[in-house]
């Protein structure tokens, strides 16, 4: 038997907690005596939250992509939560799945500023601090979608091979460091996130679960909490995970 950390040493906090992966993660950590610092943009979910959770959870209003906002909200925290020591960049999403000649670039633009410029930010926000106290566990949300191309995939996918390599070069950068560095990757999993990328088509969303089991945000919280109390010695640089239901195509020929 391995001696797991004890997880009520553990100050969380979450980007992107008002929904799915980051909801559960807030949720095991807490669960588990940890303090959790869940931020996102929608206050009325964040109010509810610390609402459920209570003493241990402290909350922010922060949308990603405001970089100022970003590196404030951590110099800010309150005295109780001023010592992350896990940092769980899950703000993310993707929007539409067209072809990239039909794609609407606006909605590239939010990818690249929400799940590429705001994981950035996050990370440089807090990674200081986590140097200094020589303590600190980084976990990024990447996807199977930085793995494998997919059709319509296009700028989703490349922000998430963005932010698996920006995770194993933190890796090489904080070798001598206590910092561990995990990204998560992801294939199905049923939250939000269809309804996000379908912009609310209801219809679209339920094709895409139709059928199989997808995985649930409590089955990646769990994974993220397993990572996050290994004993220090040891670093999960990736996981992949997918359902049971989902596997890979072979190549794509298009013949005359
Ligand atoms: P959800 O849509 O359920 O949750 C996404 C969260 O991100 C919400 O809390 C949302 O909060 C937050 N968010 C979005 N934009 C911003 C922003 N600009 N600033 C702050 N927070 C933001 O999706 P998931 O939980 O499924 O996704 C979480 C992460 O996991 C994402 O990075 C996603 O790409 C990745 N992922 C998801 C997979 C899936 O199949 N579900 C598979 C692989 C990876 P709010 O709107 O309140 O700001
Ligand atoms: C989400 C998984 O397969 O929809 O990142 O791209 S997938």
């Amino acid at each position: 038997m391995i001696q797991m950390l004890n997880p009520e040493t553990l100050t969380v906090l979450v980007t992107g907690a008002t929904a799915g992966f980051g909801a559960a993660v807030c949720r095991r950590f807490h669960q588990a005596g940890a303090k959790v610092i869940a931020t996102g943009r929608r206050q009325d979910r964040l109010a509810a939250l610390k609402n459920e959770l209570g003493e241990r959870c402290h909350t922010i209003e922060l949308d990603v992509t405001k970089r100022e906002a970003v590196f404030e909200a951590i110099e800010l925290l309150p005295e109780a939560f001023n010592r992350p020591n896990v940092c769980v960049a899950n703000a993310g999403l993707a929007l539409g799945l067209e072809p990239a000649h039909e794609a609407d670039i606006t909605d590239w633009e939010q990818m690249i500023a929400t799940n590429i410029n705001g994981a950035v930010s996050t990370v440089r926000a807090v990674l200081p601090g986590m140097v200094a106290r020589d303590e600190g566990h980084l976990v990024l949300l990447g996807s199977v979608a930085g793995d494998y191309p997919y059709p319509g995939g296009n700028v989703y996918g490349a922000t998430k091979a963005f932010v698996k390599q920006f995770a194993l070069n933190l890796r090489a950068d904080l070798l001598g460091s206590n910092v561990r560095v995990t990204n998560i990757e992801p294939g199905m999993a049923e939250t939000e996130f269809s309804v996000v990328r379908m912009k609310g088509d209801q219809e679209r969303v339920g094709k895409i679960y139709e059928g199989l089991t997808p995985m649930t945000a409590e089955d990646i919280a769990e994974t993220i909490f397993w990572s996050c109390t290994l004993p220090r010695h040891l670093n999960i640089n990736r996981m992949q995970m997918m359902p049971i239901m989902q596997a890979f195509s072979p190549f794509a020929v298009k013949r005359r």
